[in-house]
């Protein structure tokens, strides 16, 4: 039985992930990716206008691709920084499909933003591939909390990173108006 001013935890995961699919803009799966650094102007781009990426998995009509400004190809002389907000890290996978071999992904602590998980692509290719963290390599980060990197670094041949469905399990940071409580997961009774 509970007693007065006990609390009872109310869980905020499912087994679905979040899925960052880009098909409404920056502003997907829960999370904002908003640019840190670099002069990339609009993202995403569409799968129509990057005619030269294909998803063999379903990519719908969008996809986050560094060497475009919206739907202009701008060449892979371009870089950026893109930092995603915030999210406490569940159990799972993280995966997503990517092409290019001029970026990376990367999965960073909040509290420590050079602290990375880095999956850097290697396909000279325009068709995306699946890649991963798995929960093993995400095990010593359970329940922090992270945020993703999307980062162009190089300017040569094949120099951009194309990306779309980064799938995840984590539960997005809290409105404050559950904080009032004190804690963002508690609901007293
Ligand atoms: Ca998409
Ligand atoms: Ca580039």
């Amino acid at each position: 039985m509970l007693e007065s001013g006990a609390f009872i935890w109310i869980p905020t995961t499912t087994l679905e992930p979040n899925i960052v699919d880009f098909e409404k803009g920056l502003t997907s799966g829960g999370l904002t990716f908003t640019m840190i650094s670099g002069d990339l102007g609009l993202q995403p781009t569409t799968y129509a206008a990057a005619w030269d990426s294909s998803n063999p998995v379903n990519g719908g009509q969008r996809l986050f691709r560094s060497d475009f400004n919206g739907g202009v190809k701008m060449g892979d002389q371009l870089q950026c920084v893109y930092h995603s907000s915030v999210f406490r890290l569940k159990p799972g996978d993280i995966t997503f499909d990517y092409a290019g071999n001029g970026g990376f992904i990367a999965l960073c602590l909040a509290s420590d933003a050079n602290n990375c998980k880095i999956n850097r692509p290697s396909a000279e290719s325009t068709t995306l591939q699946r890649g991963s963290f798995t929960s093993t390599d995400l095990q010593e980060w359970m329940e922090r909390q992270v945020f993703f990197k999307l980062v162009d670094d190089r300017s040569g041949a094949w120099g951009h990173l194309a990306i779309d469905n980064i799938a995840f399990h984590g539960t997005v940071d809290v409105p404050s108006q559950r904080r009032l409580r004190g804690s963002a997961h508690q609901a007293w009774v």
